[in-house]
């Protein structure tokens, strides 16, 4: 319509155009909401993509095993060792000093090259014993002149060192899917070891660096779900209410319940963003390194292996027994390798 003069005509074109720009406008409108929509589902499938982690593989033993991605992490504390010190003493009466916390600094750079698998869970009594079954191994608890493990003794309410305690019985009951305990590093690089040639991959255990990563999943918090120990029973078995229903004498325990006086069950509680489970609590875990107490102050950026040499193995992860400052995400710990108790035992690393 180009003619402009008639009145009707003009009308008619008036119509027309208020009608073609409302149509327009209508239009446009939908294309903004179709455009809008399609964001939000694009939006929608990467934030589900990014929140559902990997699912695990299942290797020879029925192990479950979560890729951990490559990647870069900040390992240490975030907090200072007075502040941890003050926050855990004040909440929780732990009595520590800033002394204990001061290996968890300098917090620094970490970078994992490489993307690994780790154990989706610690791992069990019955994939133990496949192995013991398998090679007749005998544990460090079982062999030697010093017979005996740490486990519990139900009349002291406390740890024992007694000659029948070894990974088959720990003073308290345990299910085939309860973690392994009192095993010694040695015993557990022996369990890597077994697999390993069972199934020409390298097992291993995880190192601490790559311990801490898989923890932290990309939190920052002092634990993997926050910074509030009273939701550690969310994610894991640790020192707790039901304890202290046993052991009323216990001044440490966090308020909430996890429904664990000892070992649970693997798997018991939530996972963190990576799909690992029971990194707080439940069982601390050997890791590969030496420790070294002033290890972050020269640590190398890449794959930290922890130093040349000490005379104690690292481990990682706090337990049913330990005070909850203990299971932080940074908290460190270390034993002998020959060493074993009933709130130790470990989850392997494999190389792809
Ligand atoms: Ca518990």
């Amino acid at each position: 319509m180009g003619y402009i003069g008639n009145g009707e005509v003009q009308l008619g074109f008036m119509f027309e155009n208020i009608v073609s720009n409302m149509s327009s406008k209508i239009y446009a409108r939908y294309v903004v909401l179709a455009s809008y929509l399609l964001l939000y589902f694009l939006a929608f499938c990467c934030v589900s993509l990014a929140a559902e982690p990997p699912k695990p593989i299942v290797n020879s033993i029925g192990m479950k095993m979560t890729l951990i991605p490559a990647g870069e992490f900040k390992m240490g504390s975030g907090e200072s060792a007075e502040e941890t010190a003050k926050f855990f003493n004040k909440t929780y009466a732990e009595g520590v000093s800033a002394a204990n916390f001061e290996e968890e600094h300098p917090q620094h750079r970490v970078r994992i090259t490489q993307p690994f698998y780790l154990g989706t869970y610690h791992v069990t009594r019955g994939q133990f014993r496949r192995f013991v079954k398998d090679t007749g191994y005998k544990t460090d608890a079982e062999k030697g002149e010093k017979l005996g493990a740490f486990g519990w003794n139900l009349k002291k309410k406390d740890l024992d060192f007694r000659k029948d305690y070894s990974w088959r019985t720990a003073g308290f009951a345990q299910t085939d899917d309860h973690p392994v305990v009192n095993v010694s590093w040695n015993d557990a690089v022996a369990f890597c070891r077994w697999l390993s040639r069972e199934e020409q991959k390298t097992y291993r255990l995880p190192t601490e660096a790559e311990w801490e990563y898989a923890c932290r999943a990309g939190t920052t918090t002092r634990y993997c779900n926050g910074n509030d120990p009273e939701k550690l029973a969310k994610v894991g078995n640790v020192l707790d209410a039901s304890f202290k229903a046993t052991t009323p004498d216990c001044e440490y325990a966090i308020k909430a319940s996890d429904g664990y006086v000892f070992t649970a069950p693997v798997g018991s509680f939530a996972p963190n963003a990576f799909g690992v489970y029971d990194m707080h609590g439940n069982v601390q875990g050997w890791c590969l390194d030496w420790y070294g107490m002033n290890y972050y102050s020269i640590s190398p950026v890449d794959d930290p292996k922890g130093p040349d040499a000490w005379y104690a193995r690292s481990l990682r992860g706090g337990s049913w027994y330990l005070i909850s400052s203990s299971s932080r995400s940074a908290a460190r710990d270390w034993k002998s390798p020959d060493y074993r108790c009933c709130i130790i035992g470990f989850r392997v690393a494999r190389i792809p």
